[in-house]
């Protein structure tokens, strides 16, 4: 049985495509104990109805995927670990990067994951969740513990038949997808328009390459490969053009009033600079930005 924490987008497309009957959300505590119901939109093909069951007292799952929002991250599993043993690999979906640390560094004993995945879902309606963006997954251990489950893990993911990948360098991989996130989700959300128009707007000329100069002088601190700003910031526009007609997760998070993740991407950089001494001036502003926003 595989777990899922976080009964949103992203949790529901892997329940939708791992194998059926295997797979339980786990409830927040006092939680309806209904099965969680709703079509899934795969990316070709009919839809179809998928029905869900909640981890229910005393089963005990062999994998705990989690998928909520960073920020709700550390609360949902005090909540739930409690009820799961010690040795279940757990393994964090969550964009950007200070949430899968905080989590390593209150169950230093128990096997911690983290994926970096690009595929997409997203829930256009009530009762619909839509697989919207073919990508892949990557999955590799944050501590000690969870560095002999990675390739099992993937394994048991890799029954979803979606693409699945072990890495043995997680934290590279989450770090070059915080590069790409810092550089385009903030602006597309403060400038409201899709990932692609960014690139003609002043307000993102403005300030790209001094951002660019900040992450490269925090990669350099952190020991991550280092970049040159001109090459972070041409990686950053290769993936707005290919994404140009995307709305950001940021934007979308904006546009449906639900919490941001702002605080993991540009906040989580202004942070480690404060902690290495170095200016981040520009992922400060664009943090507050994102914060003021509804
Ligand atoms: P979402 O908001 O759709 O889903 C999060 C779910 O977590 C919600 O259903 C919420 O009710 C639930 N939740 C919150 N607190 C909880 C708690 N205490 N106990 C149980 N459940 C709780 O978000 P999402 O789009 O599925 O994204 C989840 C994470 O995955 C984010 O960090 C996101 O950046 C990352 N991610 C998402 C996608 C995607 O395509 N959706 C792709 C890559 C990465
Ligand atoms: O990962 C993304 C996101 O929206 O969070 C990008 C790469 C910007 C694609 O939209």
């Amino acid at each position: 049985m595989i777990a899922i924490l976080g009964a949103g987008s992203l949790g529901r497309l892997w329940a939708a495509t791992l194998p059926a009957g295997q797979v339980a959300f786990v409830p927040r505590p006092g939680q309806a104990p209904e099965p969680a119901r709703y079509r899934f939109q795969p990316l070709v093909g009919e839809s179809f109805s998928v029905t869900v069951p909640w981890l229910q007292r005393g089963q005990s799952p062999e994998l705990l995927l989690v998928t909520t929002k960073a920020g709700d991250t550390l609360e949902a599993l005090k909540a739930a670990l409690p009820s799961i043993a010690s040795s279940t690999p757990i393994v964090l979906f969550q964009n950007g990067l200070g949430s899968q640390q905080q989590v390593a560094a209150t169950w230093p004993q128990r096997p911690v994951l983290a994926a970096s995945t690009t595929e997409g879902a997203n829930r256009p309606e009530q009762g619909l969740t839509v697989h919207a963006g073919c990508g892949a997954t990557w999955v590799g251990a944050l501590n000690p513990t969870g560095q002999p489950l990675v390739n099992r893990v993937a394994q048991q993911l890799a029954e979803s038949r979606l693409e699945v990948h072990p890495e043995q360098d997680i934290l590279g991989r989450l770090w070059q997808k915080l590069v790409i996130n810092a550089g385009i989700n903030a602006f597309t959300a403060v400038l409201d328009c899709p990932n692609g128009e960014i690139l003609e707007r002043p307000f993102y000329q403005r300030w790209i390459t001094p951002l660019c100069r900040e992450i490269s002088h925090l990669l350099a601190a952190v020991g991550q490969p280092e970049h040159t700003p001109e090459a972070l910031r041409e990686s950053i526009e290769a993936v707005a053009r290919r994404t140009a007609t995307n709305t950001s997760s940021m934007r979308a998070d904006v546009l449906a009033g639900r919490p941001k993740e702002i605080d993991f991407i540009n906040g989580y950089l202004a942070r480690l600079g404060q902690l290495h001494g170095i200016a981040t001036p520009v992922n400060q502003m664009l943090t507050e930005r994102v914060q003021q926003l509804n």
